[in-house]
């Protein structure tokens, strides 16, 4: 990775940085050191300054400064990002927007609720007894709305009720010339105009700074049932999970994980396997019905069933701490990929043995979200971490006419293989785009490369 530079920051604008938000809210020096690594600890960066306003309009007037001082801005939520696109690595200004912490009443005609850009994802969920965020990730007791909405936010429940862009009636947000623009009145039915809010969804920050969004939630998920099917090999994996998207109605995620990601948590974090085989279905429904449903597609396989919370929680422990394997044994890097339904097998059957090709050393643990087409690969290396896992993982994913990000994002971490997935006339249009929105060109400059 690239020995990141700390961008210039005269003291005149810091000053100025502090005249808008308070000098509490102008960080420097050490105090800036937890918004500069991310959580895996894989993107470390550096920067003159973290600003956290407290308004919209703060944040209106912090990048009118930052675009006529052409200082580059990377725009912070929960940093639960995995691909380093909210860590300033090229010493850019860090502007947190986790004091845009307001969230209004619930609308419980429309089903909707607006949100600041700094609430995370939980607070959202429980927002209203009956109603849920129909957004699941492991991250969201941390993860915020603004970022999640800038990432297009996934997880464990894409199959259901889609990726956050689904979720997203509306949104407040502000381009990097200060301007405001606003749209959170909610209509479901609204054709007037272009559908920014849905290009912001998945945009990395590269935009505009989303600071608040009007969210459509979900009927919060009745009577729900969680099992865990232990299977032979990855492709009774994909039957089953194809299976169940048609036989079981309420089905909520439909979950994989392998034997290899649970020694690593039944040594390191005691988790002791519910069953033993070679890898394993999470499958979750709710409504009337599912009980019936999913025991009948269980049939007489090896099962564990769960229907009580505390009961669910601890099934769904060892998949959602999968996440957390890889980094017992090393910094792992986090390769999110996904291709079309029909190709699933072929993919997470013959990735390990690609990146045993380059790397015979490496430690390999996949899991991730079958229904979607969509496979987490986990790497510990051996060798060299020089770009040659990428390379491996990423050829055989384009071999297949899949992606190389399915849900975290281009970030820093896959730009070098952006051309791989979008042509030279796609990435032109991006460009495009993203120049009527950032005329400075000051927002992630870094991220999505133009
Ligand atoms: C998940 O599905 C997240 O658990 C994280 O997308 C995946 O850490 C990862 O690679
Ligand atoms: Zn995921």
């Amino acid at each position: 990775m690239t020995e990141p530079q700390t961008a210039e920051v005269p003291d005149v604008l810091l000053r100025e940085f502090a005249s808008v938000v308070g000098e509490a809210h102008v960080l420097t020096g050490e105090a800036t050191a937890g918004y500069a690594v991310d959580w895996t600890g894989g993107f470390r960066g550096h920067t003159p300054a973290v600003l956290r306003p407290g308004s919209t309009a703060e944040v209106a007037t912090l990048l009118a400064l930052c675009s006529d001082a052409e200082v580059p801005v990377v725009p912070q939520g929960g940093n639960t990002g995995l691909v380093g696109g909210g860590v300033p690595l090229h010493g850019e200004v860090v502007l947190s927007l986790a004091r845009l912490a307001e969230l209004g009443p619930v609308d419980a005609d429309a089903a909707q609720v607006t949100a600041g850009a700094g609430v995370t994802l939980q607070q959202v969920a429980d927002a209203g007894p009956a109603l849920d965020l129909g957004v699941l990730i492991a991250s969201r007791g941390s993860a915020t709305v603004g970022g999640a909405i800038a990432t297009n936010a996934g997880g464990l429940r894409v199959l259901r009720y889609g990726p956050m862009r689904a979720q997203v009636r509306g949104v407040e947000a502000v381009l990097s010339d200060g301007t405001i623009v606003s749209h959170l009145s909610g209509l479901v039915k609204d054709n007037t105009g272009y559908d920014y809010p849905g290009l912001l969804a998945g945009s990395e920050g590269t935009l505009a700074v989303i600071t608040a969004a009007r969210l459509q939630l979900v009927p919060r998920p009745a009577d729900p049932v969680t099992v865990i099917i232990g299977l032979a090999d990855l492709s009774e994996v994909h039957d089953l999970a194809r299976r169940a998207l048609r036989e079981v109605p309420g089905l909520l995620s439909a979950e994989f994980f392998t034997r290899t990601g649970l020694d690593v948590l039944a040594e390191h974090a005691d988790l002791v396997p519910p069953l033993q085989a070679e890898v394993y279905l999470l499958l979750e429904a709710a409504g009337p019905g599912a009980i019936e449903d999913l025991a009948a597609l269980a049939g007489n396989m090896p099962v564990a069933v769960a229907t009580a919370a505390a009961d669910r929680s601890r099934l769904w422990a060892y998949r959602e701490r999968h996440p957390e394997a890889a980094g017992f044994l090393g910094v792992p890097l986090k390769l999110d990929v996904s291709v079309p339904a029909a190709r699933w097998v072929r993919l997470a059957s013959e990735v390990t043995g690609v990146l045993r090709a380059v790397d015979p050393g490496a430690t390999v643990i996949i899991y991730g979200h079958v229904a979607d087409g969509n496979v987490h690969v986990n790497v510990v290396p051996a060798a060299t971490a020089d770009g040659r896992h990428e390379e491996a993982v990423f050829g055989l994913v384009a071999s297949l006419g899949g992606s190389v990000s399915a849900e975290h994002g281009i970030g820093a971490l896959k730009a070098p293989w952006f051309p791989l997935v979008r042509s030279d006339a796609e990435r032109e249009l991006f460009t495009r785009i993203r120049s009527a929105f950032d005329l400075a060109g000051i927002l992630n400059p870094h991220v999505l490369p133009r």
